[in-house]
């Protein structure tokens, strides 16, 4: 069983930042159907969803993927790249509090959840402009000492272009299998995966969000989703195109953990 944090959406959404995708009008009835949806997506998969309510003095707050890290023996609170994003953490910390012990990414460091792709025991660190080196040292410090008695983490730093966050530009999306738009994170980083490369017209398709054995995914990337299906991965899709508006998606909209308790 899992957990999936998620937040109602700001009704000031469309004050979000915005850094490769350009302004265009969000209709907010829409945006809150869909992520209504995706949230029923979540527990056709086996989530158990915590729905935190708005924060519409945050306009980004529904993006709660970005405001914390969960592994399996701690959490650990982000301190977002974006200075307008940083008050979102607190009120995610105060959930996660009751799941796993909470540690923080501390000043200098600045880190966003959507930069962190865990595979295994290997952390994959975007870096751009939301993520710096100093929250990877940081994270690399939590996790050795978190795990101390069990097997440790190897947390890598991954450069990235063009493109907000590591997981916009590769995610995993079977066992030994990550989807992924070379164009915005060397392939051969993940040289030891098999790599369904995005379809070229549709750029910002690499984003899904796997959850036990199922993928959640944008309905508006059908040739990426033709090449998936043709690989075996079963899709369940859902239409965010508000979301998308904000440069949100898929993995960006929720916390996912195991539930210890259950
Ligand atoms: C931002 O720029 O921070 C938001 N407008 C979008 C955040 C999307 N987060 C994610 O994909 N993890």
């Amino acid at each position: 069983m899992f957990i999936a944090i998620t937040r109602d959406l700001s009704r000031t959404l469309a004050n979000c930042e915005l850094s490769y995708v350009g302004r265009t009008e969000i209709d907010l009835e829409l945006a809150a159907r869909q992520h209504q949806a995706y949230r029923s997506a979540l527990q056709s998969l086996g989530c158990r969803v915590e729905a935190l309510p708005a924060e519409h003095d945050l306009p980004d707050a529904v993006f709660v993927e970005d405001t914390a890290l969960v592994f399996d023996e701690i959490a650990i609170s982000t301190r977002p790249g974006a200075p307008s994003r940083r008050a979102e953490v607190a009120s995610v910390a105060r959930v996660l509090q009751r799941h796993r012990d909470l540690r923080t990414i501390e000043a200098p460091g600045t880190i966003d959840g959507g930069d962190v792709m865990r595979i295994g025991r290997t952390v994959y660190v975007g870096q751009a402009t939301r993520s710096n080196a100093a929250a990877v040292e940081q994270l690399r410090d939590l996790l050795n000492a978190a795990s101390l008695a069990g097997p440790g983490y190897t947390v890598q730093a991954v450069p990235t272009r063009e493109c907000l966050h590591l997981k916009s530009a590769v995610t995993q999306v079977a066992d030994d299998t990550l989807l992924i738009n070379p164009a915005w994170v060397d392939a051969s980083t993940f040289a030891q995966f098999r790599l369904i490369e995005v379809d070229p017209a549709e750029e910002h398709a690499a984003n899904a969000l796997r959850i036990g054995d199922g993928v959640i995914y944008p309905t508006c990337f059908p040739r990426t989703q033709r090449k998936l299906e043709e690989c075996g991965i079963a899709l369940t899709t859902v239409d965010v195109s508000e979301l998308q508006k904000a440069e949100g998606a898929v993995t960006c909209c929720s916390v996912v953990f195991r539930d210890h308790t259950a």
